[in-house]
């Protein structure tokens, strides 16, 4: 029987079929090959097998971004390793938690934070990589180039995603899932070889790994790979490039600069907005200053991408998500009975498919919670489909701010501040933000007598929070709006705090 075509596979058929075609093309001008970064894998597929790898074994990366970061997520998947990458902005405390859960065999990390994860090493072998490839990771001269014969059940990566209530989770997806997603995306945007992505993402999420780089290595295609966004870096690109995948925040800035115009948009064919809600307003003004209308497309750590505006054979319309990929399945039910409500109705968004995970890693008990007994995962998000079958995304019903396309969850930061001695309560709200669409914002009671400044609780949750989760506003209170049952009304927070931001000049 032939192999499972898996991203690793199908990246290796590419090296054959187009050896010496760039698959990356650097700010200085540097251009990595197909059979450069090929190389690349083996030595770190050495590295790692020497290191103790095992298939099934977790190998975590925190690491700058570079293409030999990508190497090791191919590295990893080659020898049936199950990459965990994770957000170079967390810190100590944070990542104790997904080391201790995760349990990796290997760790990779920056070479000037090895000292600190060494500390809490247990068995845990750590290597280092750096901005430019330097490190440990890529000092031996052995090569390995032998493949594990991945089933599309076998597990491929472990993504963490904060919990409204306990502990992070790990989404926990299969090659299976990476594949199909793949596809199902390479044939709706009709993404080639013929492609040039400008890649301005992080590569510890899903947008930038997993649809970005997964579609131009399986495609063949090559990719201007910038470290970070930079929108003057991005406009000068744009006459040689075909494609970006952005979070709204990119279009947000892009809109901001007079160097964005039709001719200097000429070239492309494709600009692809997802992770956060695109304001249509911006998916307007896109259109009228570029002529190019702004492809939204909806999905999540669980479940890959779900749906797309079209390509080419219908509108893409501002404000909606589009419709189901090829091979995934999309309902809209009320939350408590799970019956599918009627087009036009909002209710709980439901996903079914290849792309969907295979579950949390190590929770049963919570991934049977997630899913109905028909198979439909529970996303967690609110929308209705309209009358042209396209998927509106109107609210969440998870408590999630979601701040420039990263994911904060309240819970996690009002817990750091309930800690604080003279905090009685607190509730971390999401408010209107016009450059990262929400930003996080806390308000807190204080314990009897107190009076704490807003400058010494952001300074007690620092050391313990990744820079972008922590609050940019403290409001202190006198008690929190409850209803009948005694739960804090969120939403008459966010009302009242609606305006903190808008009008500030960013
Ligand atoms: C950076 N900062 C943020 C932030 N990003 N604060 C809140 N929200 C964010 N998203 C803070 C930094 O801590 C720093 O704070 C200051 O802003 C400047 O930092 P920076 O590194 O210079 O920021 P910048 O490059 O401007 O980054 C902004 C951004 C970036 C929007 C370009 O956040 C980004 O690339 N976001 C993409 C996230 C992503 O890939 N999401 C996909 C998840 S997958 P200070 O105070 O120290 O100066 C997913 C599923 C799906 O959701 O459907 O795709
Ligand atoms: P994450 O857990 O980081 O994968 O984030 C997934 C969440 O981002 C989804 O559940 C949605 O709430 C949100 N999301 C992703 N894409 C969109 C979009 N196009 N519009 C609105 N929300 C989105």
């Amino acid at each position: 029987m032939a192999p499972y075509p898996t991203i690793y596979r199908s990246f290796t058929e590419q090296v054959h079929r187009q050896p010496d075609k760039a698959l990356f093309e650097l700010p200085d001008g540097r251009t990595i090959t197909y059979r450069d970064t090929a190389d690349t894998v083996h030595r770190i597929a050495a590295r790692l097998i020497a290191d103790g790898v095992t298939p099934g074994d977790r190998v975590a990366m925190q690491v700058p971004k570079s293409p030999e970061a990508v190497a090791l997520y191919l590295a990893t998947l080659q020898i049936g390793g199950v990459f965990l990458p994770l957000n170079t902005a967390y810190t100590g405390a944070e990542m104790r938690y997904f080391l201790g859960d995760a349990k990796p065999r290997v760790l990779v990390c920056s070479p000037d934070r090895q000292a600190d994860e060494a500390d809490s090493a247990d068995g845990l072998v750590i290597e280092t990589l750096g901005a430019d490839g330097d490190g440990t990771l890529l000092r031996g001269d052995d090569r390995h180039d032998q493949v594990f014969d991945a089933t599309a059940a076998d597990p491929a990566a472990i993504l963490y995603t904060s919990g409204t209530t306990g502990r992070s989770k790990g989404a926990v997806l299969t090659h299976g899932n990476l594949a199909a997603n793949c596809r199902a995306l390479l044939d709706a945007w009709r993404y080639t070889a013929d492609d040039r992505l400008i890649h301005a993402l992080p590569i510890f999420h899903i947008h930038g790994l997993f649809v970005a780089v997964n579609m131009t290595l399986v495609a063949g295609a090559s990719m201007y790979y910038l470290t970070k966004f930079d929108t003057d870096a991005i406009i000068e690109l744009l006459p040689r490039a075909t494609v970006l995948m952005g979070v709204p925040t990119f279009y947000t800035r892009l809109l901001k600069s007079d160097r964005l115009t039709p001719e200097s948009c000429s070239a492309m064919r494709l600009f692809v907005s997802g992770s956060a809600p695109l304001l249509a307003s911006d998916h307007e003004a896109f259109a009228a200053r570029t002529g190019h209308a702004i492809l939204e497309r909806y999905g999540m750590t669980e479940t890959g991408m779900n749906t797309t505006n079209p390509y080419d054979d219908g509108p893409r319309k501002p404000g909606t998500v589009g419709k189901p990929l090829t091979g995934t399945e999309v309902r809209v039910v009320d939350r408590e009975t799970g019956e599918p409500l009627p087009d036009g109705d909002v209710g709980s968004i439901e996903v079914r498919g290849p792309n969907v995970f295979s579950g949390y890693w190590q929770m049963p008990e919570k991934t049977a919670s997630e899913f109905r007994a028909d198979g439909f995962f529970i996303t967690g998000d609110l929308g209705r489909i309209d009358d042209d079958g396209y998927l509106c995304i109107v609210g969440r019903d998870k408590d999630l701010v979601i701040s420039g396309g990263y994911n904060i969850y309240p819970k996690e930061i009002e817990e750091l501040l309930d800690n604080h001695p003279k905090v009685l309560e607190s509730a971390v709200i999401g408010v209107p933000h016009p450059e990262f669409g929400e930003t996080v914002v806390a308000v807190v009671v204080p314990s009897v007598g107190e009076q704490p400044t807003e400058r010494e609780l952001l300074d007690h949750i620092a050391g313990d929070l990744a820079r972008f989760k922590q609050p940019r506003a403290v409001r202190v209170v006198d008690a929190l709006p409850r209803n009948v049952m005694g739960k804090v009304q969120k939403a008459e927070l966010r009302t009242r705090y609606a305006e903190l931001f808008t009008g500030v000049d960013v």
